[in-house]
């Protein structure tokens, strides 16, 4: 006979045995857009122990709307590769482009992130960071409700060795350490130009204060690179880029 007691409890002590066991990880990855979503599947497939921190209920970011909500991505060949490692469907579009479905994108940078080993938490909101001895050591989250009522509810901490901002268009944690130690000068991200801004994107992500990297839309905003739009290359060889880059130091 199913019991109501039995269903809570199943999720209860399952989801708090996670949490304690990601209490302290190798990568904390802040935000669960392209970006982090590929920085994260490559981290844990590489025997990292990740969590992933997503404000919203659904991973994928800025993906599922597509551009204007025609959920369509453009994928430009330089990142193809990511498509099929994620073993997500496409059809060409022209010499140089790549056209694939924005849902199931979505889905499978996250159903492969997740089978990988990375731990997404959702709903959970980074509001802060722990910064010792000039090195970013972990993340301060809280339930996204408590944020957005304003609630006056105190934090809990993650301890991390690295911290990824995969924030998008918000750098939510570069602006908090740029706050904090004067380390950087965000300056926002500029007009469109596609072309220039996949390439920069890339170029950019990285370290950006001991212990903190910067990838995807952040990139931008952070070093006023150019705003490129509905087309997702970028975004994966960041996260790509960065991942390999922390990698190659642990
Ligand atoms: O914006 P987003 O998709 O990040 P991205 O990887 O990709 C950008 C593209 O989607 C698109 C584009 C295409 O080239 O320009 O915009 O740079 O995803 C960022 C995720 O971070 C979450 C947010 O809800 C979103 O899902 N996020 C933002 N601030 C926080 C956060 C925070 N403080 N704590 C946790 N999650």
């Amino acid at each position: 006979m199913l019991r109501e007691l039995h269903v809570t409890r199943g999720i209860i002590e399952t989801y708090f045995r996670e949490l304690l066991e990601h209490t302290t990880v190798d990568v904390a990855i802040v935000g669960a857009g392209p970006s982090g979503l590929v920085a994260g599947y490559l981290l844990a497939k590489a025997g990292k122990k990740v969590a992933i921190f997503e404000r919203k209920l659904a991973p994928g970011g800025g993906i599922w709307g597509g551009g204007m909500l025609f959920n369509k991505v453009v994928v430009q060949r330089a990142a193809e590769h990511v498509l099929k490692e994620f073993e997500v469907d496409y059809e060409p579009y022209g010499e140089e482009y790549l056209v694939a479905d924005a849902v199931e994108l979505a889905s499978a940078l996250t159903v492969k992130a997740v089978k990988a080993g990375a731990k997404i938490f959702n709903a959970v909101h980074v509001e802060d960071v722990v910064i010792k001895d000039g090195r970013v050591g972990g993340v301060v989250v809280n339930w996204t409700p408590v944020d957005m009522v304003h609630l006056h509810v105190d934090p809990l901490v993650v301890e991390a060795s690295f911290v990824l901002d995969g924030t998008g268009h918000d750098a939510a944690v570069v602006k908090l350490v740029a706050r904090r130690t004067g380390c950087c000068e965000v300056k926002g991200m500029g007009a469109m130009w596609v072309d220039e801004a996949e390439k920069l994107v890339v170029e950019k992500s990285g370290e950006v204060y001991p212990g903190l990297f910067v990838m995807g839309m952040a990139t931008a905003e952070l070093y006023g690179l150019p705003r490129m739009g509905p087309i997702f290359g970028g975004m994966f060889l960041s996260g790509e880029k960065v991942a390999r880059e922390i990698l190659s130091r642990s």
